[in-house]
């Protein structure tokens, strides 16, 4: 018979190389020893740290899966999402900026840019010097990013790109913003670009007061007749397929990312009911209590063992993006419950920042939220299973 680990009931650790584990370890004790001691005082008063991204760069975590002649760490997928988990353990937030780097501003340069594209911005990304934004939903956009109204107007040597994005990630402290926008001179079809901080036309007000993901800055992006040279173009794809591209490695980062958040309130919660005493005995030893941490023990490591296939499958090419809506949804989903148990089973505690859970509660509402709501997957998952679309 073999052994019983509680908190890694199915060796999930058995089932990683030394390779992936070395860069789990390290990715766990930069977010425990750097991140952790910032997280309740930069939520509490909305502290924007861009100093971050280079601690990261450092480390290495902004380029794992990008090969090493761009500054990457050139590992694979796991490894992205062993990372993700790591950085979400301690906050949301932290790990959008980290996802949003990776996937959405250094993947799309590396798989749609140019040669000269990729080595003016790849290594500077990697390393944190310069902070990426992507911006694909607009205030009429959301879930429907058909619809956009932002448009490319085909000048003398280039584009003018007139538009608004809305909730935006890392877009009011970036230097690069990769902006998806339909562009008359290719049809009318959703073309890439890549601006930059400073341009004419150009800015990224902060959306102020959000109550999630406050360790994270969000803006607008708003692009006021923008003008920009050819070399702006990402020229190796068009149509939605590209950022959706995008969106398929950041949406499976993010469903390691949730089960780190829910780990950490997992854990927070069986050690808050073993230390906590009413009735005169530990609340831990109730049948209630029990209930909730094997509810919550169970969903976690089903979805970390749905996340590892999945990833074992990138690194093989061999995903289709409905693997990852599966567990996408479903890890984003049970993180948000898992998140709501132990804010309850803390009681009155569970509402301090202290305490945290209530910070991961507060969090995982944007994280089921972006990348896709719960329910925009359900419904990619209904169509590949009837045929039948049910979105419009
Ligand atoms: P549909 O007709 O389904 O597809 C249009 C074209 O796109 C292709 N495609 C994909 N390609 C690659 N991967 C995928 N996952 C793809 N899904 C679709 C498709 O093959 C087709 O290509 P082609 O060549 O035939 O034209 O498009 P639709 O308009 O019906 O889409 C419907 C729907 C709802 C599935 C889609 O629009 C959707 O996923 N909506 C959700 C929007 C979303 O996820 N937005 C995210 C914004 S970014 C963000 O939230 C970042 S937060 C990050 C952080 O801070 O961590
Ligand atoms: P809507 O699309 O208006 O949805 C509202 C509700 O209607 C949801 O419950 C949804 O499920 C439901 N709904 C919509 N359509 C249907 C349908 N056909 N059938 C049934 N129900 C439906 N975007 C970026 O481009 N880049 C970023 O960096 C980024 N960062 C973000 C950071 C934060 C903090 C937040 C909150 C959002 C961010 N987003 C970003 C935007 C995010 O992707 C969108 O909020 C998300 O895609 C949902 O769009 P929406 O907010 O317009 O909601």
């Amino acid at each position: 018979l073999g052994s019983f680990d509680w908190a890694d009931p199915f060796r999930l650790d058995d089932q990683l190389s030394e390779d992936e584990r070395m860069i789990a370890a390290s990715a766990r004790s930069y977010a425990q020893e750097k991140l952790q001691s910032r997280v309740t005082e930069a939520y509490a008063s909305e502290k924007v740290e861009p100093e971050i991204f280079a601690e990261m760069g450092e480390m290495g975590l902004l380029g794992v899966s990008l090969p090493e002649q761009y500054g990457g760490l050139g590992s694979g997928y796991v490894s992205y999402g062993l990372v993700a988990r790591e950085v979400e353990r301690v906050d949301s937030g932290y790990r959008s900026m980290m996802s949003v780097q990776s996937s959405l501003v250094i993947y799309p340069i590396y798989a749609y840019g140019s040669e000269e594209q990729r080595e003016k911005y790849l290594p500077k990304l990697a390393s944190g010097e310069w902070i990426g934004c992507f911006g694909l939903t607009e205030p009429d956009a959301g879930s429907d990013p058909a619809g956009m109204k932002t448009r490319a107007e085909k000048i003398d040597g280039g584009y003018r790109i007139t538009g608004a994005k809305m909730w935006i990630s890392n877009a009011p402290i970036a230097d690069v913003f990769v902006v998806w926008a339909k562009s008359d001179a290719h049809d009318g079809k959703i073309r890439g670009f890549i601006l930059e901080k400073g341009m004419k036309g150009l800015s990224a007000p902060k959306i102020a007061n959000k109550m999630s993901l406050r360790a994270s800055v969000t803006g607008e992006v708003v692009m006021d007749g923008v003008e920009v040279g050819e070399d702006a173009l990402l020229p190796n794809v068009q149509g939605l397929k590209g950022p959706f591209g995008c969106l398929n490695r950041a949406r499976y980062g993010i469903a390691w990312g949730a089960m780190g958040a829910a780990e950490f309130c997992w854990h927070a919660a069986r050690q808050y009911g073993l230390d906590r005493k009413q009735f005169n005995k530990p609340i831990a030893q109730t049948q209630l209590f029990q209930k909730k941490l094997a509810d919550m023990q169970t969903e976690i490591a089903l979805g970390l063992q749905g996340a590892l296939r999945v990833g074992r499958l990138m690194d093989e090419a061999n995903a289709a993006p409905e693997m990852v809506s599966i567990v996408k949804r479903n890890n984003c989903g049970k993180a948000l419950d898992i998140a709501r148990m132990a804010r309850d089973m803390h009681g009155g505690n569970g509402i301090s920042l202290e305490f945290q859970v209530i910070r991961h509660v507060m969090n995982l509402e944007t994280v089921n939220t972006y990348e896709g709501t719960h329910d925009v997957h359900a419904l990619i998952l209904g169509r590949a299973q009837t045929g039948l679309q049910a979105f419009f």
